[in-house]
């Protein structure tokens, strides 16, 4: 079935895109080179969710915010790409402290470091861009 195979495909994408680490099988990463826009379409939020957790990188990132909430906890940054994890330039949600999300509004332009564990991602740092 086409649908199954176009989810599967995407889910292995999205898994290499998200994870910073090399493809466990060649087929994932055919996969993740033939079709770079299927990382970025894929859903972020089930990318989030993705129990797929690896060693943490830490990387710096730039982007602009896009939403905060402090209830949740999260901050959405629409990022450049982030080549210590391999991810491309996408929108996603961050965890992030009370201190962060109070040191950035909406529509802020910044530069940030982020802890990476699998698909999922903390900014420990923000700082507005001059
Ligand atoms: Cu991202």
């Amino acid at each position: 079935m086409n649908y199954a195979r176009l989810t599967i495909a995407l889910g292995l994408a999205a898994l290499t895109a998200a994870c910073g680490k090399k493809a466990e099988t060649p087929v994932a990463a055919e996969t993740n080179q033939a079709s770079p826009d299927a990382a970025m379409s894929g859903d972020m939020g089930n990318m989030a969710m993705a129990p797929s957790a690896t060693s943490a990188i830490k990387a710096k990132g730039h982007g602009t915010v896009k939403e905060i909430d402090k209830a949740a906890g999260t901050i959405t940054l629409d990022h450049g790409p982030i080549p210590e994890a391999k991810w491309p330039a996408m929108t996603m949600a961050f965890k992030a402290a009370p201190a962060i999300a109070d040191a950035a509004k909406v529509g802020d332009k910044v530069d940030f470091d982020v802890t990476l564990v699998g698909s999922a991602g903390e900014v420990t740092a923000i700082q507005k861009q001059p």
